[in-house]
């Protein structure tokens, strides 16, 4: 593999995404011996395949304001390879999305997709939309006006997309709705559904009590467990709180969350009540951090700051992309951190990954750590197919299989000479091989 001409041609033919070569070049580098060990995947010309997405749909919003004002949005959806199953993964809306940024997302799901044992192919979809400061009327009506296009190009056996930042329960019911209405049928094809019309238990809180229970499995190689640990967390979304009550659950104290503007302390922990009254407020779609320092005393917020300069065990970025950087990869380390599990995609910029490895602490990628909540929507799935809903354990067990099958993938190839792991590329090498082998068995195409 010619990893710098294949990246120039790429850049040459992406200017500017930055974030997507990002994801590339992580993924080439890690499977590049692999590869090279086996020419029938450079005969095929697996990589070029891979690289470039199967298609792209750019539309536009239009849509209506509570002040009668029309406003215009852009959307996206990436049906990047389905060569193991339907096109899936996530929504996103804010205000950052563009190409770069959704054809990383999307490029990762193919791995994370293959990783989970679970059929799907990669896919990922958004808009720039801001829904920071809507109403609940003008989200109804910006998810209504978003599903008008998308349903032309979605399908429960075609592409089944889920939420990601911006897009949860709410937005999925008001997607889900008008879907089912222009489609005129009821196949279940967006997961994260309420409980009463196809949803799946568990799925909120699964890709948080995915990561967690992959960092369990990852102290577990060191005879470490999460009991008695200290864990910083950064956002709370749908990821972050999901991985506080699970960490919590198993003895772990939660010493952090955080948002955009700054990050709460809180060394007595973050449980509880604590999770219920955030629950609610972000429910209503109000600040989270700032409030929490007001409504419970002995916390603290920090103004501008990442949550990385607290002395932790364990670090879960859950917040977005790049938001560890290698200062705050230099402060864990300093610290004592054991473990570093990315619960967010692609949240640790690669200097701060290149510190984490030659320190050799503990350290996995999104694609396998949060790959839980796709797990469990392929589990939503399976269960839509079926017209049955399975129970809380059915589910929860299911999900910490998962989570142990992946975490073995990773161990398989990437552990090293010296018994270290290196997940990023056992997560990268189990992931394509096993994408780049059905690519190879279905022919050209
Ligand atoms: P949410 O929108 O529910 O939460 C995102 C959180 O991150 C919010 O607390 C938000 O704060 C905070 N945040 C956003 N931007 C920044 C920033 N620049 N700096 C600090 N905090 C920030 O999204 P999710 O929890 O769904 O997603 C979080 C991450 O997890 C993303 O990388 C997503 O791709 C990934 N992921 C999500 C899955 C899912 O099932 N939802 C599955 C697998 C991965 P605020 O609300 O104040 O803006
Ligand atoms: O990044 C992700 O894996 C998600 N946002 C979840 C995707 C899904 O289809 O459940």
């Amino acid at each position: 593999m010619n990893l710098e001409k294949i990246m120039n041609d790429l850049e040459k033919k992406n200017p500017g995404q930055v974030e997507y070569l990002q994801a590339v070049r992580e993924v080439l580098e890690s499977i590049e011996e692999v590869y090279n060990e086996n020419p029938q995947f450079e005969s095929a010309n697996i990589i070029e395949r891979l690289i470039e997405p199967d298609r792209i749909y750019t539309f536009k919003i239009c849509w209506v304001d509570d002040s009668g004002k029309v406003r215009v949005n852009r959307a996206y959806r990436i049906q990047f390879n389905n060569a193991i199953g339907p096109y899936k993964g996530g929504l996103r809306f804010h205000p950052s999305v563009n190409l770069s940024i959704l054809k990383f997302l999307g490029f990762e799901q193919i791995f994370k997709n293959s990783l989970t044992t679970l059929p799907m192919g990669g896919a990922k979809g958004g808009s720039d939309f801001d829904p920071k400061g809507k109403s609940n009327a003008e989200i109804m009506r910006f998810c209504q006006a978003f599903m008008l296009e998308l349903w032309k190009v979605i399908g429960p056996e075609t592409d089944v997309p889920a939420g990601d930042i911006g897009v949860g329960g709410r937005e999925i019911g008001y997607l889900y709705g008008m879907y089912k209405k222009l489609a005129g049928e009821n196949s279940g094809v967006l997961t994260g559904k309420g409980l009463n019309w196809g949803g799946s238990l568990i799925r909120p809180e699964a890709t948080g009590f995915g990561a967690v229970y992959f960092a369990k499995e990852m102290l577990k190689t060191k005879g470490e467990t999460v009991e008695g640990k200290t864990v910083a967390i950064s956002g709370f979304g749908n990821v972050a709180w999901g991985a506080a009550i699970k960490a919590t659950e198993l003895g772990a104290k939660v010493v952090t969350i955080s948002g955009p503007d700054g990050y709460i302390y809180d060394p007595a922990g973050i449980s509880g009540d604590k999770i219920e009254y955030m629950l609610e407020l972000r429910a209503s779609n109000q600040d989270i951090v700032k409030p929490y320092s007001y409504e419970f005393p002995g916390t603290n917020f920090h103004q501008g700051k990442h949550p990385w300069e607290v002395k932790c065990d364990i670090a879960l970025p859950c917040a977005t992309q790049n938001e560890l950087v290698k200062a705050d990869a230099q402060n864990l380390i300093k610290n004592g951190v054991i473990c570093v599990a990315e619960g967010a995609n692609m949240p640790c910029t690669p200097e701060a990954v290149e510190l984490f490895l030659e320190g050799k602490i503990l350290f996995a990628p999104g694609k396998a750590v949060n790959a839980g909540g796709v797990a469990t929507s392929g589990l939503e799935m399976s269960q839509n197919a079926m017209k049955l809903t399975w129970p809380i354990k059915e589910v929860d067990d299911r999900l910490h299989q998962i989570m142990q099958s992946i975490h073995q993938s990773c161990v398989k190839y990437g552990k090293g000479k010296d018994g270290y792991v290196n997940y990023v590329k056992g997560a990268n090498v189990a992931g394509f091989l096993k994408v780049a082998n059905s690519m190879l068995d279905q022919g050209v195409i």
